[in-house]
């Protein structure tokens, strides 16, 4: 595909209901999309970066900049053939993995649109149908998180992952389990706790939970690598892991047995392969996280997790449960049993209403060489 063209998009998407996380509440969400053209062609891409850096260290803010400053400039005008051609013109760029996957992404579905394949085709997907599991954020009270866990699984979601936070996570855990004691359930602390808190998780670990989600640091491999030794239950690595090398030394160490791939997070689809190849080679379980997404990233992760190794359910829930607007046609939701169907369509699969986009636009612009 050749870049005759580039279109950001910043828009302001309100929420109907905060998600809590350890680091925060978010009431409305700020997401760039980005658009690519060439030669008739038109590919999307979304950004996961939030408007805080909570997360990660990467915000919209950085992304717009970094998109707009440095790698729009390498790649524009230039005809590209695959995906690792594409990535060597920003090589050298350190980090920003966020604003690196928007583009990433957006070249993924043009590429499979010019081939005429669906993304999952194009990256080596093996499966039509994908779990769905559900993150659910941090409620009020312990009864309402029961409601709320107990309208999800009605709803066929195949797993459960509740938030926790220091004060939040034992009591809830044993409760939930009490009232679901078979439901696959799981934990994401998102970094909030640190080894001398160790004890948590050991109390923890008699819910068989089916594994405990970043619970240390970002930067924390070595702690991770401690306390996995000091507890049953499967440590999942989130943001921890940004990139292939990570992830061997994460398992070089013993620092989590499972690991939550989010192609935002590591750079894009090229580099979440090798991971998935690297987890699948050392025996570890993978399972494609989301980071609140619209349809345009929601059927993007439908066409990772699509790939052979990617065993447990992924944090795909449909856009009307966070959003007022549907961007993409048809919009995605899961069947009874909690199944996507994974898109067969050309590229994502799926339409971009940009009309949509539009009622919801901040900034934009088109960059052209
Ligand atoms: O840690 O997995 C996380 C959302 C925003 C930031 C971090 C995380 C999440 C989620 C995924 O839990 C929720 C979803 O996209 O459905
Ligand atoms: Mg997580």
């Amino acid at each position: 595909m050749k870049i005759e063209s580039c279109e950001l998009f910043e828009t302001r998407f309100p929420m109907k209901a905060p998600f809590k996380t350890s680091f925060g509440a978010e009431t409305s969400r700020r997401i760039l999309l980005v658009k690519l053209q060439g030669e008739g062609i038109t590919a999307w891409g979304e950004c996961t970066a939030s408007d805080a850096p909570l997360y990660s260290y990467e915000t919209v803010d950085t992304c717009y900049y970094v998109i707009r400053t440095f790698l729009l400039p390498a790649i524009l005008g230039k005809r590209f053939a695959d995906v690792p051609g594409f990535r060597r013109t920003y090589a050298e760029i350190k980090g920003h993995h966020m604003a690196k996957a928007a583009l990433e992404h957006a070249l993924w579905d043009g590429l499979a649109k010019e081939k005429g394949v669906s993304l999952s085709a194009m990256m080596g997907g093996t499966r039509s149908k994908a779990a769905a599991g559900i993150s659910i954020g941090i409620q009020e009270s312990i009864p309402m998180t029961i409601d709320v866990v107990g309208g999800f699984l009605a709803q066929g979601f195949q797993r459960i992952k509740l938030k926790i936070m220091p004060g939040w996570d034992v009591e809830l855990i044993r409760e939930v389990r009490r009232h679901f004691p078979h439901i696959a359930l799981t934990v994401d602390a998102n970094s909030a706790y640190t080894l001398e808190q160790a004890n948590i998780f050991r109390e923890l670990d008699e819910f068989g939970l089916l594994y405990i989600e970043q619970p240390l640091a970002h930067n924390d491999l070595i702690d991770h690598a401690a306390l996995q030794a000091m507890i049953k239950t499967d440590i999942c690595l989130d943001e921890s892991i940004e990139s292939v090398g990570d992830a061997r030394k994460a398992f070089q160490i013993g620092a989590g047995r499972v690991v939550n791939i989010k192609s935002g997070r590591v750079g894009g689809g090229d580099e979440s392969i090798r991971i998935h190849n690297l987890a699948q080679e050392k025996k570890v379980p993978v399972w494609c996280g989301g980071m609140l997404e619209t349809g345009i990233g929601r059927a993007y992760n439908l066409g990772l997790a699509s790939l052979p190794n990617f065993r447990l359910p992924a944090d795909i829930s449909p856009s009307f449960r966070f959003y007022v607007d549907e961007i993409v046609d048809p919009p995605l939701i899961p069947d009874a049993m909690g199944e996507y169907e994974v898109p067969q369509g050309v590229g994502i699969g799926v339409e971009v209403q940009e009309k949509a986009i539009q009622k919801r636009l901040v900034r934009h612009e088109r960059v052209a060489p």
